[in-house]
């Protein structure tokens, strides 16, 4: 009985024929692209902040968590989930914080077998850093141990994790005792994430150092930071980009270069903040930051390549000048190509879409941008990661009535 699939093939080629082939977004671009809807989350579940890393044929992502009909309250748990057919499916996800604090702001990394998954946990009274590995890509997790020494009673705080061979890079946010203001504190592992060395302060400023971001070359280890650092001219504040590299796989870093500049932008430029930073084995090295005019806040991003390792960088790029609340950009290179990757959330719409794009020289220039997520809901908090084939764009979106994370997936 052959019949039917014959009639379903052949209605399935004339509506392919009716397709109107006008003008979309170039086909060839979207032809093998997916978007899947990682959680699928009951009303009263909300999932925000993904973050996704890849290695070989797998993909992990992890997020926080919020059951809003829990008791006492809705805390936080970073749940875990993994992929090993390059996105395309994922099973169930795990709950790897599992207490009663608030958990939140989870990153993770991948180098061959290891997991590492780094997050924000307030279950012992104050907000500490709390790591775990898994060296079974991503079946079983280490229990967690608390990295941060402090006290900090941050409503949270940003961090990022990044591993190259056996090192396991992360920096995190963390009040500094005696001024009382964040710094960007950066901590290694050299075997594998089973213990750590002691955290170096990579600001060490009296001003506010925030939100810092990091990532490695897999060749050398080489290490590169960025982060956002109060910066004060004559009575007026504001915050700048600044970047370290280090060329000893996280020993000691270069003096910190200032890829923002407010001065050279204009007056009405008011902050540069949320800096994300990637590299290719090439010493390439990408940096995206979000810069706001003065109040209400309205965003621009900017880019900025090294193609020297990081001792020199070139012109500022104006990926999004419209300044229309873009905010939170993340950027993510390849190995072997001139292809890097950006995303970002932009308010312009009047609820806030997944802005992606894309360079196929080094980021010299970029082609234009395309939305990712196109929907009445609010579309936020990116994060971008590519693998051999893939570039992976991950978010937030509530366009089903309650936080969802998304996952786009593009073939290089
Ligand atoms: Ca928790
Ligand atoms: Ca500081
Ligand atoms: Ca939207």
């Amino acid at each position: 009985m052959i019949t039917k699939p014959l009639i379903f093939l052949g209605l399935t080629l004339a509506l392919f024929l009716l397709v109107p082939t006008g003008n979309r977004v170039s086909s060839y671009e979207q032809s093998s692209n997916t978007t899947i809807n990682l959680t699928n989350n009951p009303q009263d579940i909300s999932s925000d902040s993904p973050s996704v890393a890849t290695s070989s044929l797998y993909v992990y992502v992890v997020r926080t968590d919020y059951n809003s009909s829990a008791n006492p309250s809705p805390q936080g748990e970073i749940y875990f989930a993994r992929s090993t057919n390059d996105g395309a499916t994922f099973g169930r996800s795990i709950n790897l914080s599992n207490n009663s604090g608030q958990s939140q702001s989870p990153s993770v990394a991948a180098v061959g077998n290891n997991v590492y998954v780094a997050w924000s946990d307030n279950g012992i009274g104050s907000y500490q850093l709390m790591f775990t590995r898994s060296n079974d890509s991503g079946i079983t997790f280490s229990n967690p141990i608390k990295l941060s020494s402090g006290t900090s009673n941050f409503n949270g705080f940003p961090l990022s994790v990044t591993a190259s061979s056996n090192n396991v890079y992360i920096v995190w946010q963390d009040i500094n005792p005696i001024h009382r203001q964040p710094e960007a504190l950066f901590v290694k592992s050299a075997d594998g994430g089973k213990t750590f060395g002691n955290p170096i302060n990579l600001s060490n400023s009296p001003m506010w150092s925030g939100s810092p971001d990091i990532t490695s070359l897999s060749n050398t280890g080489d290490v590169y930071v960025t982060w956002n650092e109060g910066v004060c001219v004559v009575t007026h504040c504001s915050h700048e980009i600044l970047f370290v590299r280090s060329n000893d796989t996280g020993n000691t870093f270069s003096s910190p270069i200032q890829l923002s500049n407010h001065v050279a932008a204009g007056s009405s430029v008011y902050s540069s903040v949320s800096a994300s930073v990637s590299a290719s084995g090439i010493k390439r090295i990408f940096a995206i930051w979000q810069e706001s005019t003065a109040p209400p806040q309205n965003g621009g991003i900017l880019f900025r390549s090294s193609n020297d390792g990081g001792v020199s960088f070139g012109n500022v790029l104006t990926l999004d000048g419209n300044w229309n609340q873009a905010g939170s950009p993340v950027v993510a290179s390849t190995t072997n190509t001139p292809k890097v990757y950006t995303a970002w959330n932009d308010g312009a719409s009047g609820n806030n879409e997944i802005v992606f794009a894309t360079s196929i020289n080094n980021g010299a220039s970029f082609r234009s941008t395309i939305n990712l997520s196109d929907d009445p809901g609010d579309s936020v908090h990116p994060s971008i990661t590519t693998s051999k084939n893939y570039v992976y764009v991950a978010w937030t979106d509530d366009r089903t009535g309650t936080g969802d994370i998304f996952l786009y997936r593009e073939n290089m």
